[in-house]
């Protein structure tokens, strides 16, 4: 039997003839995901990138020096050994020019499962062997987390990944109160793969349990359960402003756990004079978090009260609340009112970050110990955070705040991307588009014309998952997947780890790159070298025969997992790694920063673009994780055609909204700001709360000139804002922005996104 695994689910493969395959539902899985059987359209679908090739511009301007756009040429298809001797000599040419710092191989991405042929750590082991790249920290997942979190609690990725597990919840839960609430359909996914799903039974046995859920959060959908769950729906972006007053009333009434905020946090007072209006003259009461919220003081209140009753409360908040302005705000504030309530370190109780955005998030694994490729050492010390690509582009040399330091852009000549895709992650894509102009070449390793690989200059196509061997082995997920190749490669295409041979042997480094060991041989490797690492009562099976059975399934701990146990148990024996060792609602060393943006303790900043500050734009947009699909990852399959209308991705816009504009449903709308402008069709809910909009990430973009469209299909990056969550972490802010929408009354032109560029075949 033969399977294949993505971050989407483990499939079992029915080889029909010739190229052909079927996706089966894996038998281990209790709740399969649909997503895997987009790639069986896609993978020899017209997107298909068949050969290596070159913008026909980039190969002329290497003559006449003249810089035709990027994102409108044409492509030439090259060999090969053309498109080593091109790319080889490129980089050469750059590095003696321009110096190391000036590629960037931040490559930002998900890429595929499958732990060898991770097509970062190819890029940047073959990179850091010939003097290394300017390189990006953080993600877009939840960049203001990682960067405010080891000032407030300590170390980030405890916090992410040792949440308190379902089942202590469903055990001792009274009350979860969820701000973004608990999205199933993201629990779909795990970063390199995922042999069971179960979110959908984790919360359902939780609720038949009794706990009940509050659903924090615009969209009614983000939480769906068939009882013990109630929806308070609130304006975007300002749940800090509703947990700030949640703090201060129950400060108030006397119910903040005083005994709990001695022992286990620093800075309350100050955080309470805040509260209390000292600093600013404004009491930070359940009337001014209604003005703000939306929600009734009567809601805020009774909020309040089953807060109060609740023997047992936990304090759920989404990654997405992480990716707005002050982005920073609301896991502090979060961690404050959980702090207040005093559940930390209690079974069921406390403080927990993003249920469901991940399948493997609240199982009590611990984390299961595996090696990875070696990238070895990137000898360029520059970096930027990881959303800040147009700024770099833009302003090399210029100088800008994070995290307590002042750095500088480098001044970047030549862009290296693999496994991720810009055009679809990054905001404001008008404003990259233009600023992704600026370097002198752009290069990608892509298995699809999407427009990432429309807008370079070289393109390498790489092989599909399905065409090659590989492990898959998360960390963070029980199973480990042996990933048989199906089909043979898809036209001329190679995978990562081939690309980056041919090009290391260019460089005569060819032996340094692969160290002497094939494909085969690499898998074997990073199996036996993470057995190696295994406690001796959990080792894996003998390779061959975890190959002929396809998997393994790591033996399932007993415990209970209790976020900050220890903590509880003794702060003295086991301090946070913090400043303080304890629980920080006020940071010396953040207000040491004097950041006006992020100051020392949680705080509602209302000066961002959201429905409390509309000018010409009166709807929030949110453009959350797609339910078909992963990002822009296999838009161009039959699956994700579910979450479309004709094509067209939908937007959803409360019933009364749609009424005052005169829209009805299934009607093509132009949604537009300053920034740009989309198609998509309407939908109209009482699922969503008035005043805000939702357009799923992940439509591939499709500009046109003659409408003066950014995108026809529906990519909402043309709308978001490009700005750092503040100076501090300088995160993705992509969940604030504000749109206005309109009929669409002309033929809506035909979607091109799918459509290859013109290409000039090679004889
Ligand atoms: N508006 C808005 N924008 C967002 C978000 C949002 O909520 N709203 N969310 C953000 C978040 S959380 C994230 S994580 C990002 C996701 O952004 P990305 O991770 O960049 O998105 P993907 O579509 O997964 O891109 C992966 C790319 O890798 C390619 N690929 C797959 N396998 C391979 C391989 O083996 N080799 C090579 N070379 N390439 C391969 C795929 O074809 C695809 O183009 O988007 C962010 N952007
Ligand atoms: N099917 C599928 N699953 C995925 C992904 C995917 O692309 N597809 N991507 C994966 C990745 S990389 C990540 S990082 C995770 C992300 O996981 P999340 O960050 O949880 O993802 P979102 O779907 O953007 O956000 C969840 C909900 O937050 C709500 N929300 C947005 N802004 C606000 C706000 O200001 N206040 C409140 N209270 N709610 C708000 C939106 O209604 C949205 O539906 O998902 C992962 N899972
Ligand atoms: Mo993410």
């Amino acid at each position: 039997m033969k399977f294949t695994a993505a971050h989407w689910g483990t499939y079992k493969v029915r080889q029909k003839v010739g190229k052909n395959f079927e996706l089966l539902p894996f038998e281990q899985d209790k709740d399969p995901s649909d997503i895997g059987r987009g790639i069986e359209s896609a993978i020899e679908g017209g997107s298909r990138i068949q050969k290596p090739a070159i913008r026909k511009g980039w190969l002329q301007s290497q003559k006449k020096q003249k810089n035709i756009k990027r994102g409108d040429d044409e492509f030439v298809e090259v060999s090969w050994e053309k498109a080593f001797d091109l790319v080889s000599k490129e980089i050469k040419r750059v590095i003696s020019r321009h110096g190391n710092e000036s590629i960037y191989a931040g490559s930002y991405g998900w890429a595929s499962a499958g732990r060898f042929h991770h097509a970062q750590s190819h890029l940047r082991r073959f990179l850091n062997l010939i003097g290394g790249h300017t390189y990006s920290k953080n993600t877009y997942s939840y960049a203001a987390a990682e960067v405010i979190i080891p000032h407030v609690l300590g170390n980030f990725y405890e916090f992410l990944f040792d949440t308190t597990s379902w089942e202590s919840i469903a055990d001792h839960t009274s009350l979860l109160v969820a701000f973004g609430g608990v999205p199933l359909k993201n629990g779909q996914i795990n970063q390199g793969g995922v042999g069971s799903h179960n979110q959908r039974n984790y919360l359902n046995n939780a609720s038949v349990k009794g706990v009940k859920f509050i659903n924090v959060s615009p969209l009614k959908s983000d939480l769906e359960l068939a009882r013990n769950v109630e929806w308070v729906s609130l304006r975007p972006n300002t749940d800090v402003a509703l947990i700030i007053s949640l703090c201060y009333e129950l400060n108030k009434v006397k119910a903040a756990k005083k005994d709990f905020i001695d022992k286990y946090t620093v800075g309350f007072e100050k955080f309470a004079r805040y509260l209390n209006g000292n600093t600013d003259g404004v009491v930070k009461n359940a009337d001014w978090a209604s003005e703000i919220t939306g929600i009734s003081r009567e809601a805020i209140f009774d909020l309040v009260e089953k807060i109060k009753k609740s023997k047992r409360t936990m304090i759920s908040v989404s990654w997405s609340l992480t990716r707005q302005s002050y982005g920073e705000q609301p896991y502090w504030a979060a961690i404050a009112l959980a702090s207040i309530i005093g559940d930390i370190g209690k079974p069921g109780g406390g403080i927990g970050f993003g249920y469901s955005a991940m399948n493997s998030i609240g199982n009590h694994y611990k984390r299961i110990p595996a090696v990875s490729i070696p990238q070895g050492k990137n000898n360029v010390k520059k970096f930027i955070p990881v959303a800040r690509i147009s700024e770099t582009l833009e302003s090399p040399g210029t100088s800008f705040d994070y995290n307590g330091s002042k750095l500088t852009y480098p001044n970047i000549k030549l862009i290296y991307w693999a496994g991720g895709n810009p055009f679809h992650h990054h905001q404001d894509l008008n404003r990259m588009i233009k600023a992704w102009q600026l370097p002198e070449t752009v290069i990608s390793n892509e298995w699809c014309w999407n427009a990432l690989a429309k807008h370079s200059d070289i393109v390498l196509p790489v092989t599909t998952p399905l065409e090659r061997e590989d492990i898959a082995l998360s960390p963070r997920d029980p199973y480990m997947i042996f990933m048989s190749k199906v089909i043979d490669p898809i036209g001329e295409s190679k995978s990562d780890f081939e690309i980056f041979s041919g090009l290391a042997e260019k460089f005569d480094l060819k032996n340094d790159y692969t160290e002497n060991k094939t494909e085969k041989e690499w898998i074997r490797w990073i199996y036996e070298e993470s057995n190696a690492l295994q406690e001796n009562n959990h080792k894996f099976p003998d390779f061959d025969a975890f190959k002929d059975k396809g998997w393994y399934k790591h033996p399932e701990p007993i415990e209970q997992q209790i976020f900050l146990k220890e903590f509880i148990q003794s702060p003295e024996k086991y301090p946070l790694d913090t400043p303080s060792g304890k629980i920080e609602l006020f940071s010396e060393q953040i207000d040491c920063f004097q950041y006006s943006d992020c100051v020392g303790h949680p705080k509602w900043y209302g000066d961002k673009e959201y429905l409390g500050n509309t000018s010409k734009y009166k709807l929030h947009l949110l453009s959350n994780q797609p339910i078909f699909k992963l990002h822009s990852q296999l838009d161009n399959g039959k699956v994700a055609d579910n979450e479309k209308s004709d094509g067209r991705a939908i937007i959803e816009v409360n019933r009364r909204d749609a009424n005052v504009r005169g829209l009805s449903d299934n009607m093509v709308v132009k949604v537009f700001n300053d920034r740009g402008s989309c198609l998509a069709v309407l939908k109209t809910s009482e699922n969503i709360m008035e005043g805000v909009v939702n357009i799923p990430t992940g439509a591939w973009l499709d500009p046109s000139k003659s409408d003066t469209l950014s995108c026809i299909h529906g990519n909402p990056n043309v709308l978001t804002l490009d700005a750092g969550t503040s100076k501090l972490a300088q995160g993705p802010s992509s969940h604030t922005c504000l749109v206005e929408i309109e009929q669409f009354e002309k033929e809506p032109p035909k979607i091109r996104a799918f459509d290859p560029p013109k290409i000039i075949k090679s004889r």
